[in-house]
């Protein structure tokens, strides 16, 4: 046994001893132990047996300027020093969360000059919840309770947040949805779109706003939240028609729209926000993520003026945590917003390495397995099917998580949801690193054919 092996097997042990880990099968896990990653630099990960992987989902959606940036290092060291922990309640605040409130409206759309600090995005969607009942209470309407999110988005884990999210996975666990939460239809083509055609498909799933608002009664809805486009949901980009055709529903009766940036935020899509790429214009927008490139934990909700005028008019809100705005935090997301404004890491990327992480990911569109490619900025996903033209999956034999194990086994974090691949590399790959990626991309495709054919062949 090396003395790779010997800690490697150290650390499973105690995972399958003591730890708890979000999202994960705990009977498999102990099985099989979890892999451990131990160092990042750029875009790559090692784990403890010394294998470099390149990280195409940038940690989990969040490593927007990279792995090993010592500025983040050296802001985080600098303000422990100065002022480890206060924090924003009753009346205090101190400079790093105010010089974020600045930094992050100079960024955002315009008129949406407020911050509300969280300590991550389901927090920042239990903020939404509990902001847009009290801004309708204040507003004489405290019936406006209900919103609306989608089937199949994501939100977050903690009650509020999962509950706002559509997956029936966690509706099951716990009691979930909490009461005065509806769902509307994802504007997935690709899915479940069948014979309609996508720009027909998109108004199909944006009159389904219009109907649940007529159904539920204008006078009880007090907002609807979506992602620009959804991410752990399988990066499901929206047919061109479905953004126009929300705006002009939202525009018809008076309900708040939320706007989820915690993936698309800080440049995912080539824009600041994924609010600005479509135009959307929202009243709220909750954030996380990239706002520290995941450093550090932080989230947040970006409030439109005439939303925060009546909440300053409101009295108390009496809403909060310890770590709102925690100063070690925001020292690192200011410094993280420095880097990404002073090196152009988002203008960079929509207008160079974007468009050819596209280009190639597309390639990979003539392979037998791959029914479509699709993509926007730093996001992209791949269908696994068995039918090209009846976009017909493999039934339950799990082909993504065999893709999957296959792209971890050979150096590459690509995840899957169900039968879709999906990937978010760093704003600052290379070039040379996007082929790397898709390189490797296309051999674990090959690799999964391979083992399906051998599958049917026994
Ligand atoms: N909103 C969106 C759109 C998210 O993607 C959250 C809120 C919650 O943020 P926190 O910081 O509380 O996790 C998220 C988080 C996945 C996966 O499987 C995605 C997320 C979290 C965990 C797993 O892709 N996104």
């Amino acid at each position: 046994m090396s003395v790779n092996d010997s800690r490697t097997q150290h650390w499973q042990a105690l995972s399958g001893e003591h730890h708890l880990a979000p999202f994960s099968d705990y009977g498999q896990l102990k099985e099989k132990g979890p892999r451990i990653i131990t160092r990042a630099q750029g875009v790559h990960l090692w784990d403890s047996e010394g294998q470099k992987i390149l990280d195409g989902m940038a940690g989990l959606w969040c490593v927007a300027i990279g792995y090993g940036r010592e500025e983040l290092v050296d802001a985080a060291q600098r303000q422990m020093r100065e002022l480890p922990y206060y924090n924003l309640f009753f009346q205090t605040a101190h400079p790093p969360a105010l010089e974020l409130a600045h930094a992050i409206t100079e960024v955002a759309p315009e008129g949406m000059s407020h911050v509300f600090f969280t300590g991550s995005g389901s927090e920042g969607n239990d903020t939404v919840l509990r902001m847009v009942r009290h801004y309708w209470a204040l507003k004489g309407k405290p019936q406006k309770q209900t919103l609306i999110g989608r089937i199949n988005g994501y939100h977050g884990s903690t009650v509020a947040g999962a509950s706002l999210g559509g997956m029936s996975g966690m509706h099951a666990q716990g009691g979930l949805p909490i009461p005065g939460i509806a769902h509307i239809p994802q504007p997935y083509w690709y899915g479940e779109g069948g014979d309609m055609t996508p720009e027909a498909f998109g108004i199909w799933a944006a009159e389904q706003l219009e109907q649940k608002i007529l159904e539920l009664g204008e006078d009880q809805v007090a907002a609807f939240i979506a992602e620009p486009i959804q991410g752990a949901g399988g990066v499901i980009i929206p047919p061109d028609s479905y953004w126009p055709k929300i705006k002009e529903i939202l525009a018809r009766y008076d309900i708040l729209f939320v706007a989820d940036e915690v993936i698309c935020g800080f440049g995912r899509t080539g824009e600041w926000f994924g609010s600005d790429y479509y135009d959307l214009k929202p009243d709220l927008m909750t954030i996380a993520k990239g706002l520290t490139s995941g450093y550090i934990p932080m989230g947040g909700v970006i409030v439109r003026d005439s939303v925060a005028q009546v909440l300053a008019e409101g009295g108390e809100f009496t809403h909060g945590f310890t770590y709102s705005g925690h100063p070690v935090a925001a020292a690192v997301g200011l410094e993280n917003l420095r880097i990404l404004r002073e090196e152009r890491i988002i203008e960079r990327a929509r207008t160079e390495t974007a468009p050819y992480l596209q280009q190639r990911l597309r390639e990979l569109q003539d392979h037998p397995l791959v029914g479509e490619v699709r993509g926007l900025g730093m996001l992209g996903a791949i269908e696994l099917v068995k039918d090209k033209a009846t976009r017909s999956r493999y039934e339950g034999q799990g082909v993504g998580m065999i893709c999957r194990n296959f792209c971890f086994a050979n150096g590459l974090v690509m995840r899957a949801v169900g039968d879709t691949m999906i990937i978010a590399p760093p704003l600052v790959i290379s070039h040379e690193e996007i082929d790397e990626l898709v390189e490797k991309a296309r051999r674990c495709l090959d690799l999964t054919l391979q083992s399906l054919e051998r599958a049917i062949d026994r």
